[in-house]
């Protein structure tokens, strides 16, 4: 009861700054209004087709959670006052027709993924109208195919229920990738069979730096106790399950050669020098990474994707690919003997070298890599996707070299960045570098490209690195907001307007206070 009374002001409080609730968040393409109103009661039943019975049922949840009003969940069509979805294929696979009159509400979608970003979009006007949705027609499909959201589970690991939490998060913004970032120097975070002290050992580590930003004159300190965690396969099957059923896709990430302190911790015999290695217990960048010379390297990798690809049937692996200091190999025999035998030129070379072994790995297993900019260097393969983190530059010429891209730039989409400059607001531990709402919703991943070369823009992403963020509302509060402005682009890259989009936020947002996901409100507070 409660509740209504506070949709109810809200709702009188839009209409009297003339705005007639029909905000919808990522900007739609086309927007028609219509006269009068259709709500949504508890008589109300949401007609669906056996295939969409999920979608419904999740939206029903949702419906009674923010308006009190329990709807039924339906698969005959005889209703009077209904909400009927359906399946059209004569839209787009992710395009959807939302209609609301006086007399019902239809969603109809081009695949089942279509009709479920229906039923977002009527779940804000519902909650923004208190239940009495205006009339409206609404028509919408995504610019971008790869809409997505990377988590950190490494330098803070995340419960199943978390991991699940940012997933409806994603559902909810519209997104469809789950990029998971599974290892790294801090922990490894994957139960691989073949390998279990990658779990035993590489999965905990001694201690966790928390004093701020040593580089910049910060303290290191650290709190002195053991922390870990991991996934077991059969909690990585139900969330890749769970993600699929909000037409989510969860792509691994398995770095190397670099980042891999917590594989070289489990098994020193992958590293040049053999060791002992410990899993790092501060941030930054290992000089230890994998031996590219050594075929044992090959050999382990190979069996850990093995793993890997059983659990995740996404097309994309993400092999990393960063930051690999390659001083080890220059000291390193095995190294040495490799480039000799192989004819490979420097070290750039030689992680280029070890990249396409792993990728003609995948791709004999029916996969394709992913991986962050520094794959280009050294020479890529033209099948590699390229997931652009550093300056957009780096995407414009994996364009030109004919690969595809995904355009994540850090100046515009790394949410571990501060959402203010003003040191007295910062959370407590945090990145210092600032990216405040307003410059993730500017970023245009066609900078600088012809438009006959967009096409190789695949989409877009945020990522959320958590060497800072310790729990699961942490990343809430860095990552909300700043997600939708990200979304906005993924959907709207070619419709946006800031001041417009803030102003449908402030109906957004209470999407997050009826689920209870924390964020930052310093958009509505004037705070940069
Ligand atoms: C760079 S982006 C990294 C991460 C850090 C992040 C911190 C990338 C591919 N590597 O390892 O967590 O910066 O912002």
């Amino acid at each position: 009861m409660k509740l209504n009374i506070t949709m109810l002001l809200a709702a009188l409080l839009s209409f009297a700054t003339g705005y007639a609730g029909i905000g919808i968040i990522p900007r739609p393409l086309a927007v028609t209004e219509g006269k009068g109103s259709f709500p949504i009661t508890s008589r109300t039943v949401v007609v669906t087709p056996e295939p969409l019975r999920t979608s419904a049922e999740f939206f029903a949840e949702d419906l009674a959670r923010a308006l009190g009003v329990r709807t039924t969940v339906a698969t005959d069509g005889n209703a009077r006052r209904a909400i009927r979805l359906a399946v059209d294929p004569s839209l787009g696979t992710e395009e959807y027709l939302l209609a609301v009159t006086r007399k019902g509400i239809t969603i109809r979608g081009g695949a089942p993924q279509g009709v479920f970003y229906g039923l977002q979009s009527l779940l804000q006007l519902a909650v923004a109208n208190a239940g009495d949705v205006p009339a409206v027609v609404v028509r919408d499909k995504p610019c971008m195919a790869y809409r997505g959201a990377m988590l950190d589970a490494c330098r803070h690991f995340f419960p199943v229920e978390d991991v699940k939490r940012y997933i409806d998060l994603l559902a909810l913004h519209k997104l469809n990738r789950f990029h998971w970032h599974l290892t790294d120097d801090q922990g490894w975070r994957i139960e691989i069979k073949r390998y279990p002290r990658l779990t035993e050992i590489g999965s905990g580590r001694r201690e966790t730096l928390v004093g701020l930003m040593p580089k910049k004159g910060g303290e290191m300190r650290f709190d002195g106790r053991p922390y870990g965690g991991y996934y077991t396969q059969e909690e990585i099957r139900e969330i890749v399950a769970y993600a699929a059923a909000r037409y989510v896709e969860v792509i691994p990430e398995i770095e190397m050669p670099g980042h891999g302190m917590g594989a070289l911790a489990s098994y020193p015999w992958l590293g040049c020098t053999g060791g002992p290695y410990e899993v790092w217990t501060r941030w930054g960048i290992s000089e230890d990474v994998y031996c590219a010379g050594k075929e044992t390297t090959y050999e382990f990798i190979e069996h850990v994707l093995e793993e890997v690809i059983g659990l995740f049937p996404s097309r994309l692996i993400h092999i990393g690919g960063d930051e690999c200091p390659k001083q080890r190999w220059k000291e390193c025999p095995a190294c040495r003997k490799r480039m000799a035998e192989e004819n490979i030129r420097d070290e750039k070379a030689l992680q280029s070298y070890f990249v396409r072994r792993i990728e003609k790995w995948l791709q004999a297993h029916g996969r394709e890599i992913i991986g962050w900019d520094e794959i280009l260097e050294g020479g890529v393969s033209p099948t590699a996707t390229i997931m652009v983190w550093r300056d957009q530059q780096h995407g414009v010429e994996a364009v030109r070299k004919g690969n595809r891209v995904i355009m994540t730039p850090k100046w515009n989409c790394y949410l571990d960045y501060s959402q203010t400059s003003d040191p007295k607001r910062w959370e407590p531990l945090c990145n210092l570098r600032y990216l405040p709402l307003q410059q993730v919703y500017r970023l245009d991943p066609y900078d600088r490209l012809l438009p006959k070369e967009r096409a190789n823009v695949l989409g877009v992403q945020a990522n959320v690195w958590t060497e800072y963020m310790p729990d699961m509302q942490c990343v809430e509060r860095m990552v909300l907001p700043r997600l939708a402005a990200l979304a906005e682009t993924a959907w709207a890259c070619d419709r946006k307007d800031y001041n417009d989009f803030v102003r449908r936020l402030r109906d957004f947002v209470r999407i997050y206070d009826l689920r209870s996901y924390r964020y930052s409100d310093f958009v509505f507070r004037g705070i940069e």
